[in-house]
């Protein structure tokens, strides 16, 4: 054993063949890229043009209304990886045989975050105008849902042209906007602008928030998003994530001994969901959004540890939500595990990358290598990667979600890249990881011109 300088911070041993592959980003990569082929040749095989595979026995569903999910949201990671005949493939089948005229009640929020996004990043890396030829075809379809200048509606029939009300979220409502605003400016449509302006009328609720678990996290996400979609020049946006930012810190972080956790205002419960927050601290931290760098840097540090140490289970993989308990503020707390599942989220691995971008310290590579050997350990199964029933008993279910590809291999694979891959100077990643260009756009006073 021997110790690698910043491996933690307290400097634990580290393993020769850790400290290896660590130090080469290229291997690692590779191995990556293998498990990404693993998932889209599986799908390909057995569900393409469907939106999942299932990855236990090749059967394959429709759960999102049967758009190709998997493959338009896998597309730009397949892009980054430079994966030629994959992509050329996909293309093709979305050339001739893909239409989003459906008749079936979308959901907004998934088809913009994954389906529109997925789109317009593609076309960001290739340029190549049929992804936004097609990312068109989503915006003018999903127009029904905003109707009179309203947060969106929850669901829109594609081929009825018409929108539905119904249960509905403050995420849902509140994280559009950055897709339909890069989708404006690159077809230089107003009413998608108009779409983006809708976010004013959840500005309050988006600086002022309660929770960061599911159902409310991308919402706050995004205060800091479409701030620096817009090169940074919104104040109003500014002054909007700095109110977030203090809130979250001074009523929603549970200081527990060495740990930070993520509450919810009335109850002590946390979503791995909520793990995205570190990951914003830092970007925001990189792009000088933040009135105050230290207090959010000793924060993001210790949520990022916290949620590392969450896949600190039987499995090495982390469960989907708990409750924390403490007998007074500061003292430790413990966790007691409310859903065992492990849903191959994200959140963790990606406030790692953000943190390895900010820090350079190799532990953060070493940690989201970490969950990726797990992963292969314990989610492989013959037709991809499956989500884990129980992270305890390592009981497999017959799912991978589309953001495995998306997320998580992307992320994965950023955090072994060089920072000019996606230089984050440059480019901002929507909910779903996909990454959109900045350019030079003012929420508020487009707004107030209008
Ligand atoms: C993804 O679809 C997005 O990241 C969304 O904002 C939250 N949930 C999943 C991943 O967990």
């Amino acid at each position: 054993m021997i110790l690698v300088k910043n491996a933690t911070e307290t400097d634990q041993p580290v393993s020769k063949t850790i400290r290896r592959h660590v130090l080469s980003p290229l291997m690692i990569r590779n191995e990556i890229e293998a498990a990404f082929k693993i998932s889209w040749h599986a799908y390909r095989t057995y569900a393409w043009g469907y939106d999942e595979i299932k990855p236990m026995d090749a059967g394959k569903n429709n759960r999102w209304g049967g758009v190709a999910v998997t493959m338009i949201d896998a597309l730009d990671t397949a892009i980054l990886m430079n994966m030629k005949e994959e992509v050329i493939d996909a293309r093709q089948w979305l050339l001739y045989n893909w239409t989003f005229e459906k008749d079936h009640f979308f959901s907004v929020f998934e088809m913009s975050i994954r389906v529109l996004g997925g789109l317009l990043s593609s076309f960001e890396l290739t340029d190549d105008s049929l992804y936004l030829e097609k990312a068109n075809h989503v915006g003018k379809l999903l127009m029904p849902a905003f109707e009179n200048d309203h947060l969106p509606y929850p669901q829109v029939n594609a081929f009825q042209r018409k929108a539905r009300n119904g249960y509905t979220n403050v995420a849902e409502q509140g994280s559009v906007q950055l897709e339909f605003a890069r989708l404006a400016f690159l077809t230089n449509n107003s009413r998608y602008f108009t779409v983006a302006n809708s976010w004013k009328r959840i500005f309050h609720r988006a600086t002022h928030p309660t929770s960061l678990n599911g159902a409310h996290d991308s919402l706050h996400e995004y205060a800091l998003k479409l701030y620096l979609i817009g090169n940074a020049q919104d104040a109003v946006l500014r002054r909007g994530y700095n109110t977030m930012r203090k809130r979250i810190l001074s009523h929603l972080l549970l200081r527990c001994g060495k740990n930070f956790f993520l509450v919810e205002k009335n109850a002590n419960f946390m979503e791995h969901l909520a793990c995205f927050v570190p990951g914003m601290l830092a970007l925001g931290i990189m792009s000088n959004a933040t009135d105050d760098r230290d207090r959010d840097m000793a924060a993001a540090e210790k949520l990022t540890r916290t949620c590392y140490e969450l896949y600190n289970t039987p499995s090495g993989l982390a469960a989907d939500q708990f409750m924390v308990r403490t007998k007074c503020e500061g003292c430790s707390c413990r966790r007691h595990v409310k859903d065992y599942k492990f849903l191959l989220r994200p959140e963790t691995i990606e406030s790692i990358f953000y943190m390895w971008r900010l820090t350079k310290k190799v532990k953060y590579r070493i940690w989201g290598y970490n969950i990726f050997k797990k992963i292969r350990k314990h989610c492989r199964t013959p037709f991809g990667y499956t989500a884990l029933e129980n992270v305890y008993s390592m009981k497999k279910m017959n799912e991978q979600p589309s953001f495995w590809m998306a997320e998580v291999l992307k992320y994965l694979w950023l955090l072994f890249s060089e920072d000019n891959t996606l230089n984050i100077n440059d480019w901002v990643f929507n909910t779903e990881a996909h990454p959109f260009r900045k350019f030079d756009w003012r929420l508020f006073s487009f707004s107030s011109e209008s």
